[in-house]
């Protein structure tokens, strides 16, 4: 008789799978198929120590994010996309702006948190830099992770009840926020290893924490930002997870306007009022190019 369990780890085709006590354990999949990612709800089948996977419940969603052509990962059944930038070192707009249309794509709420506050002058600049998210209705919380005084409440409120993933670049804050909010991150991170056989958690592409001892708050950490490929969305959908350039797409002649160059479009008009930020619309653009450029695999 196969048990549910929560898959809280992966590694290469291997995932780490807890069980309803909260025992954590290797599982194997079966067959080729049926790949299962980080929040998965799985059916399992033990055998010693270890279990194989038999089935993945029907996921509510599944965000994607592909390094390469190679690499992708996934996490799936989330509640919604932290992206952790920090004042420094400068977060690249580009790669907040690919996560969070990753997270529009997939169906999931996303949220900015800024770090570093003690970084005052860099921190002030950072923060303007995210006014055209904040002008689309993202929330921006302003975080000070080093700072012990600082119980973040802002921060706990906002993942309170939730599973959220977190992602930002190398530097940001990362460990430093799983470490503030999960006491006993270091042990939980030994145990995947051990279950894993990898001497390195590095090696693993995301793990899943719990912040609460009732398990209603969940954290999954991923590391690695750079290069966050979005080739498995269509050029002519990503205006529509661009909310600020969603926005003024109604208008345009063209029901298939790509709002790189045609006349009478909404979107080139309210960048020309000023009413879409001109880095935000270049991102669109070259993202539309890169989307459009023949795939040579
Ligand atoms: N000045 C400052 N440094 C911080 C703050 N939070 C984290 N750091 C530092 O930033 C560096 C990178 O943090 P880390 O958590 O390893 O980032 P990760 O690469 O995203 O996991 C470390 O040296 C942290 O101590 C903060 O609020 N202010
Ligand atoms: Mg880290
Ligand atoms: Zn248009």
């Amino acid at each position: 008789m196969t048990l549910s369990g929560r898959v809280v780890a992966s590694h290469g085709r291997h995932v780490v799978v807890e069980d309803n006590e909260g025992k954590r354990r290797i599982c194997h999949p079966r067959g080729k198929k049926n790949q299962a990612v980080v929040g998965d709800l799985v059916q399992w089948l033990a055998s010693e120590d270890e279990g194989s996977i038999e089935s993945i419940d029907p996921r509510r969603n599944l965000f994607y994010r592909q390094d390469d052509i190679r690499t992708k990962s996934f996490a799936a059944n989330l509640d919604q996309v932290l992206v952790l930038v920090a004042a420094e070192p400068e977060f690249s707009q580009s790669q907040v702006a690919r996560a969070l249309i990753a997270a529009e794509q997939a169906g999931i709420r996303s949220l900015i948190a800024l770090n570093k506050q003690d970084l005052t002058q860099a921190f002030d600049k950072a923060w303007i830099r995210l006014e055209p998210y904040r002008a689309f209705g993202t929330q921006v919380l302003a975080l000070g992770l080093r700072n012990h005084e600082d119980d973040l409440a802002q921060l706990r409120q906002a993942l309170h009840h939730k599973t959220t993933l977190v992602l930002g670049p190398s530097g940001a804050g990362k460990s430093t926020l799983i470490n503030r909010l999960v006491p006993q991150a270091n042990a939980s991170t030994n145990i995947i290893s051990k279950a894993l056989h990898s001497g390195k958690h590095t090696t693993t592409s995301t793990t899943w924490y719990w912040v609460d001892e009732e398990k209603t708050t969940a954290l999954l950490d991923s590391p690695g930002f750079q290069e966050f490929g979005l080739n498995h969305i269509a050029p002519s959908d990503l205006a529509s997870c661009m909310p600020d350039i969603k926005t003024h797409s109604d208008h345009c002649k063209f029901y298939n306007c790509t709002h790189v160059h045609e006349p009478d479009c909404g979107v080139r008009q309210a960048l020309s009022e000023g009413l879409i930020d001109a880095g935000r619309h270049k991102i669109y653009v070259d993202l539309f190019a890169e989307m459009s450029a023949p795939k040579n695999y």
